[in-house]
């Protein structure tokens, strides 16, 4: 069985799955949202990621057919939960960029947000810095029109894009996930200490919240407060889990 056609298999058999990991505030380990990720669940077939079969599907087109039910999978959980009593803050879910090249992306969101009943400051998109720049006309409008309905934007990856600047200002940004890269070191590591700094400071005199991927170590995250970085995603809290795990998470609703 080729990957190809496993992931045409998938999509038309509803195959995948969405996992969610968490992201706390670091002042008191409050839950401030979760990060869905994709997976593919075909039992008896050899395990593939994400890594792996995102390429394809941006290559044979697919890539919008996912997004699309990824999107109206994490509306739909997102609202289950909400109406269970249970606070996620909020769900992030990633957008490639070829998704957003292929367009739709604003029409999709919306429809997902409508269909389910999701309050639209209860989502948030992920994309990479390369993915903003090179998408960059095209992105623009359609970031705007969702940012004006409550939608955040984050960028992913951040620190690892070849780009400039300025897309912070001319993109409504919200969060900064510092790539993983610069946090696998800490607090030993005294070039990626200074790089890490500089981003949050970046963050926090644009008013941007920070957010450090890859915390694997209390050593990693004690350091991160130090340095004023706001909140934080790693092992260290949990691997991406399935919706059911999830859960448990989960405060109740204030
Ligand atoms: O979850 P994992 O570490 O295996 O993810 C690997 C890569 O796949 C990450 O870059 C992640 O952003 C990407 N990815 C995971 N889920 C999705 C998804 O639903 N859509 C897109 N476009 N990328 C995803
Ligand atoms: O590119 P993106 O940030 O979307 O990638 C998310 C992926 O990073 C997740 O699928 C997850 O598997 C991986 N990840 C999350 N936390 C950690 C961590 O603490 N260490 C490592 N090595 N990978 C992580
Ligand atoms: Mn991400
Ligand atoms: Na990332």
């Amino acid at each position: 069985l080729t990957l190809d056609t496993r992931l045409r298999r998938a999509l038309e058999q509803r195959e995948f799955e969405l996992y969610y990991q968490p992201l706390y505030r670091i002042a008191d380990r409050r839950l401030i949202g979760l990060e869905a990720l994709v997976r593919l669940n075909q039992p008896g077939l050899p395990p593939v990621g994400p890594a792996d079969f995102i390429p394809v599907l941006e290559e044979n087109g697919q890539i919008t057919a996912l997004g699309a039910w990824v999107t109206q999978e994490a509306c739909r959980q997102g609202r289950a939960w909400l109406d269970e009593g249970l606070d996620f803050g909020r769900i992030a879910i990633n957008l490639s960029p070829q998704e957003v090249r292929r367009g739709q992306t604003d029409e999709r969101v919306r429809a997902a947000l409508q269909a389910s009943g999701l309050p639209a400051d209860r989502l948030e998109l992920e994309i990479t810095e390369s993915g903003l720049m090179e998408q960059g006309e095209r992105a623009e409008a359609f970031l705007h029109n969702l940012r004006s309905i409550g939608v955040q934007l984050a960028i992913d990856d951040f620190g690892t894009g070849y780009s400039s600047l300025a897309y912070l200002k001319r993109f409504p940004v919200s969060k900064l996930k510092i790539d993983r890269g610069f946090v696998r070191d800490l607090p030993g590591d005294v070039s990626d200490a200074q790089l890490v700094q500089t981003m949050i400071s970046m963050g926090r005199n644009l008013g941007i919240s920070v957010v450090a991927e890859g915390v694997e170590t209390e050593a990693q995250l004690d350091y991160l407060h130090e340095l004023g970085c706001e909140s934080a995603q790693g092992y260290l809290f949990s691997k991406p889990r399935p919706a059911s795990e999830a859960r448990a998470w989960l405060p109740r609703l204030a």
